[in-house]
């Protein structure tokens, strides 16, 4: 999807989902994802001084009356879909996205785990990156569930980074991953060549759809938006971790695969079958430790040799 402004309505923003869902829908899809916090601009990007100026980012409920019409016209076509959006519960506000059936009914929710950015004001920098302020860290974990033929897992943009969410959701069960991203560029908290962003972001997607011999989904909100710019690369990943179909643009496109469910599992019955050849005696630190070991000091004794 192309970039959302602070000035665009909620049902404006629908209208446009509601058209790519035709669109593919037309092209034979049953399965459509969309990105994270689809709804609105990306606000984290903003520090708000009063709580007042976040609260029409959120939704309370879902289906809410501006996203009514995508949840029927899903329905009529019967498209089961994937979007994300800002919610507020009555105990915290997430960074969400649900899984809905073909007949409109919301089969899964997954909150982010994977929260970048800070909590604190930084307005020396262009932009911020503030969901550790505006959001909680998930409540859900990582999930799956049955859709159409298949088990789908979901997780949110920078989720797509970590090895850990693809793992998991492969002990799940899962057969396809859906997410959708919100990716600023620059990041003002990783200065690099601009060329390394798109890299990282196609190497993670395909990294973690062959290692675990599942499909991956990735929807971008691309483009500019209220002077600030998200790159974009959707894409379908197949299991054998090749691009099946990339975005050539960064407006509203949409990309549509018949995705082949048996291709994961020649992967899950061979290089990657996890009950033949994981050796989780052997991956403790994986859930034990967050942080690495330093490396020792040189000089140090158990310093190793330099060649
Ligand atoms: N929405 C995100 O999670 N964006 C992050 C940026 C901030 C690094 C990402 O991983 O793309």
């Amino acid at each position: 999807m192309a970039g959302v402004s602070l000035q665009d309505r909620k049902s404006d923003v629908v209208d446009r989902m509601v058209s790519l869902l035709d669109r593919a829908a037309d092209d034979g899809a049953r399965f459509v994802a969309f990105p994270e916090l689809a709804l609105t601009t990306f606000f984290p990007r903003y520090w708000f001084e009063d709580e007042k100026d976040v609260g029409r980012f959120f939704e309370e409920a879902m289906p809410s009356p501006e996203t009514m019409p995508l949840f029927g016209r899903a329905r009529e076509r019967s498209v089961a879909f994937t979007f994300g959006y800002a919610e507020r519960t009555a105990q915290a506000r997430f960074n969400s996205s649900i899984l809905v059936t073909p007949d409109g009914s919301i089969a899964g929710r997954y909150h982010k785990v994977h929260l970048p950015g800070h909590a604190d004001n930084r307005p020396h920098l262009p932009f911020q990156h503030l969901e550790k302020r505006y959001f909680s860290v998930s409540d859900t974990g990582f999930q799956t569930w049955p859709l159409l033929d298949m088990q789908v897992g979901l997780c949110i943009c920078n989720d797509r980074r970590w090895p850990e969410t693809y793992r998991v959701l492969a002990l799940r069960g899962a057969e396809l991953v859906a997410l959708g991203y919100n990716t600023p560029t620059p990041d003002t908290d990783y200065p690099a060549p601009d060329h390394l962003a798109m890299f990282h972001h196609l190497l993670s997607l395909q990294a973690g759809a062959y290692q675990n011999g599942l499909w991956v989904l990735a929807a971008a909100k691309a483009g500019w938006e209220d002077g600030h710019h998200l790159m974009g690369g959707s894409c379908i990943v197949a299991p054998t971790g090749e691009i099946a179909v990339r975005a050539i643009g960064e407006g509203d496109e949409v990309l549509v695969y018949d995705c082949d469910l048996n291709l994961g599992r020649t992967i899950r019955d061979h290089i990657f079958d996890f009950a033949a050849h994981r050796r989780v005696e052997h991956y403790g630190p994986i859930v034990e430790q967050t942080t690495a070991e330093s490396a020792p000091a040189p000089g140090d004794a158990k310093s190793r040799p330099v060649s």
